[in-house]
Parts: structure tokens; C-alpha cells; sequence
């Protein structure tokens, strides 16, 4: 069982991803995810790059998000997003390292635009403020969290860690909670 924390962590990420606002993440909400990726990455139409992300969010939608879909409609609500993580996150041990960790490689490869292995606050805020529609004030609180000891950039290492703690961690104090800005208060 997800704790009130978790379940806060899952609706954000969800409201983040549902680009239409339509209370369910379908095809359609990853297709426009990509396409606002490749525009604020200046991704020619067509490109070797643009190609790469439509692949990525496809196989995001085929792996990660289709498996969540528990009646089969082919397009997963608030409620089987949530079971879906929880059972195929959460709660085993290995599942970070199975369903998020290349999908989060994936998007830290997208991200690093200059290839240096480290993720920069430029590429960070990049990635934020399209794929995840983060503001560039919640994107830049976000970064200072995650960025632990200050210096500007986050290495790959550092960002899985992050990344598991939003995706597992029932702790309120854990940073990696700040990984896509600040959770909305309890409506
Ligand atoms: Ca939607
Ligand atoms: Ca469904
Ligand atoms: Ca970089």
C-alpha cells in the first residue's frame, strides 16, 4: 500500500503527463509530450533526434504504461496508474532497476544535450519545463533540491538515486521527492 505521501507523488507525475488535462493518460498525451520535447530541443521534424524520441515515448507507452491498464480501454486513469506502480514499482524490490531505471536513462541521454554525462541546470530546466510542463520557478526549486552539494550539475548516479526516491520512497525528507517540482497541496 502506497502511504499519503506516495499516492500525492503519483497524482503529480500523472497530472504532469496527462498533456490534454482529460483525467487519463492515453497514446495521444505521449505524442504530445514528444512533440513539445523535440520542439524545445529544436529537434529538426524528421531527425535522426526527434525520431529517437518518438521511439523512447513509445516504448514508455508499450512497456511502462500499457502493462497499468487494468480494464483495457487502452488508456490508464489516476486509479490503475497508481495500482500499476505500486505493484510493479514499489513494492518489489528490483522494481526500479527493471521498469524505471531505462526509461530514466533515456531521458538523462536526451537531456545531456552536450553528451558530458552530467546533467546541467540548462538541460534539466530543458527537460522539465517541456516533457514534464514544469514552470521554470518549481523546475529551478526542483534543481536546488536534487542538487545536492551545489556545483551546477547532477551526475547520472545522483539522478537514479533521485529518481528512486520519487518513485519508492514513503519518506516526506527524502530530496529525490523534488524531482518534478513541488507536490500540489492536498486539494
Ligand atoms: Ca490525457
Ligand atoms: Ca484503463
Ligand atoms: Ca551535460
Amino acid at each position: 500500500m502506497l502511504n499519503d505521501l506516495q499516492l500525492r507523488k503519483m497524482a503529480h507525475l500523472f497530472a504532469l503527463l496527462d498533456v490534454d488535462d482529460d483525467q487519463v493518460i492515453d497514446k495521444m498525451d505521449y505524442t504530445a509530450s514528444a512533440d513539445r520535447l523535440v520542439n524545445a530541443f529544436g529537434f529538426a521534424p524528421g531527425s535522426a533526434e526527434s525520431q529517437r524520441v518518438r521511439e523512447r515515448y513509445a516504448r514508455l507507452w508499450d512497456e511502462v504504461t500499457l502493462p497499468m491498464d487494468a480494464d483495457g480501454d487502452e488508456r490508464v486513469d489516476l486509479t490503475e496508474f497508481t495500482a500499476g506502480f505500486d505493484r510493479f514499482v514499489t513494492q518489489p524490490e528490483e522494481g526500479y532497476s527493471r521498469h524505471i531505471a531505462p526509461v530514466a536513462d533515456a531521458f538523462y541521454d536526451l537531456m545531456d544535450t552536450d553528451g558530458d554525462g552530467r546533467i546541467t541546470r540548462t538541460e534539466y530546466l530543458r527537460m522539465a519545463g517541456s516533457a514534464f510542463r514544469m514552470s521554470e520557478a518549481n523546475s529551478l526549486l526542483a534543481f536546488g533540491h536534487l542538487d545536492l552539494d551545489g556545483n551546477g550539475s547532477l551526475s547520472t548516479e545522483e539522478l537514479h538515486a533521485a529518481t528512486e526516491q520519487f518513485f519508492r520512497s514513503p519518506e516526506a525528507d527524502a530530496h529525490g521527492n523534488w524531482l518534478f517540482g513541488p507536490l500540489p497541496s492536498r486539494a
